[in-house]
């Protein structure tokens, strides 16, 4: 398969910083080396142009932190995403949670003028459902999905030009941290999210299968993978740490199924943040749970 790799080193949609180098620490911890050795023609395309917070001011606009230069970068990520040969694998980097507006956008409307239905595997300890208005923290990360929607601030949610993502193709794994307001939308939009109880009474064989028999007749699938999905004692560099997560088993487990499935077209590895971690573990273990989605096997 022919994997285009491109980052997008931006912070400002998170509460801390540092997430800006997760693209660097992923290509540290040998992510091309690793997809190579798998059989796969890797390129690196390199990073998204992101503003430094340090040039602008963080000026908060309606319930939203550092919204213009977030609304460049997403955008310019969906157009280089877009423009990607169809048959081509994008494996984008982020960089913050808000990153994947512009990479799903981008992957949902690649090839796809007429915005045909994608689907969207959310892999995340949080919703990233709120809006500007039900946010606790104004931080964009925790908004993608909302905006995904239709839902939020307009010029967020216009990235696609009018498409938007259905909630019935929406389906997020490894739950366990959801905001009062934010779970009413959720309620509202009908979104499929399984909760770590979920994975605890079901295990991910099960989920997965119900998964693939919402999504799996969708032409396009995309998985976002948040760092913080996974355990903090398995990947202790984020952000956000929730505790009582996927281990690293549940985390392979569920890209080694979705690698079966043969089904996924695009992938984003979000939320790794180098300056909270130990030893680059955390991109390690992110660049591990790519290889598995890309056919990685044991035997
Ligand atoms: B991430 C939070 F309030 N819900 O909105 C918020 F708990 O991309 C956290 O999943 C969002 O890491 C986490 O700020 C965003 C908070
Ligand atoms: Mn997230
Ligand atoms: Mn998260
Ligand atoms: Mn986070």
């Amino acid at each position: 398969m022919n994997i285009s790799i491109l980052g997008i080193p931006m912070d400002l949609g998170a509460g801390r910083r540092g997430v800006d180098m997760g693209p660097s620490a992923l290509r540290n911890a040998h992510l091309s080396r690793a997809l190579r050795d798998l059989g796969h023609r890797v390129t690196d395309l390199g990073d998204v142009r992101v503003a430094l917070p340090e040039s602008i001011d963080k000026h908060e606009e309606g319930g939203l932190v550092f919204l213009d230069p977030i609304l460049d970068a997403c955008r310019a990520a969906a157009e280089q995403v877009a423009a990607l040969p169809e048959g081509t694998f994008p494996l984008t980097l982020g960089g913050d949670h808000s990153v994947s507006m512009g990479t799903v956008t981008g992957n949902a409307l690649r090839g796809n003028p007429a915005g045909e239905r994608t689907g969207l595997i959310w892999v995340d300890a949080h919703t990233d459902y709120n809006t500007p208005r039900s946010s606790p923290s104004g931080n964009i990360h925790g908004m993608p999905v909302a905006h995904l929607t239709g839902l939020g601030d307009p010029r967020l949610a216009g990235l696609g030009g009018g498409w938007h993502m259905r909630p019935e193709d929406i389906v997020m794994i490894g739950i366990r941290s959801v905001d009062p307001h934010e779970r009413e939308l959720l309620r509202e939009a009908g979104i499929k999210a399984y909760t770590m109880k979920d994975v605890d009474q079901l295990g991910i064989t099960r989920i997965h299968e119900e998964t693939m028999e919402r999504l799996g007749h969708l032409k396009r699938l995309h998985v976002s993978f948040d760092a913080d999905a996974l355990d903090p004692g398995v990947c202790p560099g984020v952000g956000t740490p929730v505790a009582g997560g996927l281990t690293y088993r549940e985390g392979h487990l569920l890209m080694e199924l979705l690698s079966e499935s043969g089904r996924v077209t695009s992938m984003d590895i979000v939320e790794v943040n180098p300056i909270l971690d130990t030893r680059n573990q955390t991109a390690e273990v992110m660049v591990g749970m790519a290889a598995s989605l890309l056919g990685q096997r044991i035997l």
